[in-house]
């Protein structure tokens, strides 16, 4: 029997009771063999919230036994696509009825603001979670016609199997939602592994499948180190998919573990160093909104935070006058506070790589027009931080921070936008701001990147596809296709009269 701990939640003194184990068999669970546990930190008062066991690579081995187990029994090619889809929608229901609890154990874990956490975090997961319940008895293949006297064929899109899913800190329930919902409707069964960092919520959403009535063993979640947990997963023969969110550094851990174990299917979401371009032709009040809400969402811990920021030389000076009267609008503070528009960042390491960052961007030259001052007392709070005067080289301006800091560049012509734009190893976000639709289409055909926003940014639909080109990842989440990274496609040759002699 594993422990649950009451937290009582600051602010609004709400008590949450939350189950600390390892979630197996839609029950919570103490190691097998490990007494190791992971000390969760409100990233905005830096004291402990509570501890939760940190699973051991055994562990990965119990729940990935458990997931097979109803993938063969209960669920897989067991369960019609309405009971799927009726499932995803009750467990959507309970999301919503909850809502405001999952917020407040989501701001106290992560930092965002509840507000933010409620109307777009679990929000946008209800959403999710119904958009793939529709889709749940809808996955079809198709009849291919052969000879039409003695052969036909047809397709059918079979779930994958177990799959392994990694998910981070940045939007643990949303992060969450976007990849069980998919898999779920497809039939699969899950071993889900949330970040060291933020597993709260994830424990919390897996009291609700329970009570949704999912059969035992089709979610299982272990809270766990990536290096033990996570690793274990990825290498695992056992799993047949691994979908995972994350640095990219970790992604080609991952991809070699799949390689090197069972080639088990991977998609990856991955890092981004996302570029906005603003034309003279723009709206330059509103571009500056979307280059402002591009990169301090979410304290600019995004995977498509917009941080290069590339504008034409003809209104470079306006723009950026208006872009740091925008920035300053923003509050950024602790998230229990209605004033609040973005909280601290999640953790004591990212709090210092994003500091590592502004100092190497004043080393280097480039020149710091507001915040990159840190503040004094607790919490892991960066103010807004914007660099102009950058160069390409510059490690601010190749790198992903993952904070809110975003360097500002300049271009003269459309050509020399692009190649700016482009000239990052990733290829996850890019935008582009110009009210000439011409230039739109072109600028847009353009730029190497899975998601092109046009005169707006950063807004994602459960019915959108959404992933990386280059170093930002493979295969695509949301939309219709996400399906396809968790079905594989089985072609049935039929013969009803050609005889062999
Ligand atoms: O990421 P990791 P971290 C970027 C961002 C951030 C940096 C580091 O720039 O500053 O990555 O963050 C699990 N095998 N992004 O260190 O390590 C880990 O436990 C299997 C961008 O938190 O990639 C967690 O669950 N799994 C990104 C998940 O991987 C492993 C979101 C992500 O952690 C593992 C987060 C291993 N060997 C960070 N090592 C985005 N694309 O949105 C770690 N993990």
């Amino acid at each position: 029997m594993a422990t649950v701990v009451t937290i009582t939640v600051p602010k609004t003194g709400r008590q949450i009771k939350l189950p600390t184990g390892l979630f197996i068999n839609n029950q919570f669970v103490a190691s097998v063999d490990s007494k190791e546990t992971i000390e969760c930190i409100n990233p905005a008062t830096e004291k402990p919230i509570c501890s939760v066991v940190a699973g051991s690579a055994k562990d990965i081995d119990v729940a990935v036994a458990a997931a097979r187990e109803a993938f063969n029994t209960t669920w897989g090619k067991n369960v019609t696509g309405f009971e799927r889809s009726r499932l995803l929608n009750k467990l959507a229901d309970l999301m919503e009825r909850d809502a405001q609890e999952l917020a407040e154990l989501e701001a106290l874990n992560n930092g965002k603001p509840v507000r933010v956490a409620r109307d777009f975090d679990v929000g946008d997961s209800v959403g999710c979670l119904r958009y793939y319940a529709g889709w749940a008895d809808k996955i079809v293949g198709q009849t291919i016609e052969i000879d039409n006297k003695t052969k036909f064929a047809y397709t059918k899109h079979e779930p994958i199997g177990v799959c392994g899913q990694i998910i981070p800190w940045n939007y643990p329930i949303m992060m969450w939602a976007w990849k069980v919902a998919p898999a779920l409707a497809c039939g699969c069964t899950i071993v889900m592994k949330p970040s060291e960092y933020t597993p709260l919520t994830v424990l919390k959403l897996s009291e609700l499948i329970v009570e949704a009535g999912f059969p035992p063993g089709v979610i299982n979640t272990i809270p766990s180190l990536g290096s033990v947990g996570g690793a274990a997963l990825t290498a695992h023969k056992g799993v047949d998919k691994i979908a995972f969110t994350g640095s990219t550094i970790t992604g080609r851990k991952i991809m070699a573990a799949a390689a090197e174990s069972n080639l088990k299917k991977v998609s990856l979401e991955l890092g981004g160093k996302s570029p906005q371009l603003i034309f003279e032709s723009a709206n330059l009040d509103q571009a500056a909104n979307w280059a402002a809400l591009g990169i301090l969402y979410n304290t600019g811990q995004d995977c498509t935070a917009g941080s290069r920021v590339y504008v034409q030389d003809t209104v470079y000076d306006k723009f950026i006058q208006i872009l740091v009267i925008k920035a300053k609008q923003l509050v950024i503070g602790d998230g229990f506070d209605e004033a609040t528009g973005g909280g601290p960042v999640v953790s004591k390491v990212q709090y210092d790589k994003i500091w590592s960052y502004i100092e190497a961007g004043k080393q280097q030259g480039a020149q710091c027009i507001l915040g990159g001052e840190k503040r004094s007392g607790k919490g892991y709070y960066v103010d807004p931080t914007i660099f102009t005067n950058i160069t390409p080289d510059m490690k601010i301006v190749q790198e992903e921070i993952f904070g809110p800091v975003l360097s500002v560049g300049r271009f003269s012509t459309e050509d020399e936008g692009i190649k700016l734009a482009n000239s990052t190893t990733y290829g996850l976000g890019a935008g582009l701001h110009s009210n000439d639709a011409n230039q739109c289409m072109r600028v847009s055909n353009a730029l190497e990147a899975g998601t092109v926003w046009v005169n707006q940014y950063n807004l994602l639909y459960n019915n959108v596809p959404f992933g990386g080109k280059k170093q930002s990842g493979i295969g695509r989440e949301l939309g219709s296709n996400a399906l396809e990274e968790y079905t594989s496609v089985k072609a049935v040759q039929w013969n009803y009269g050609e005889k062999l002699d």
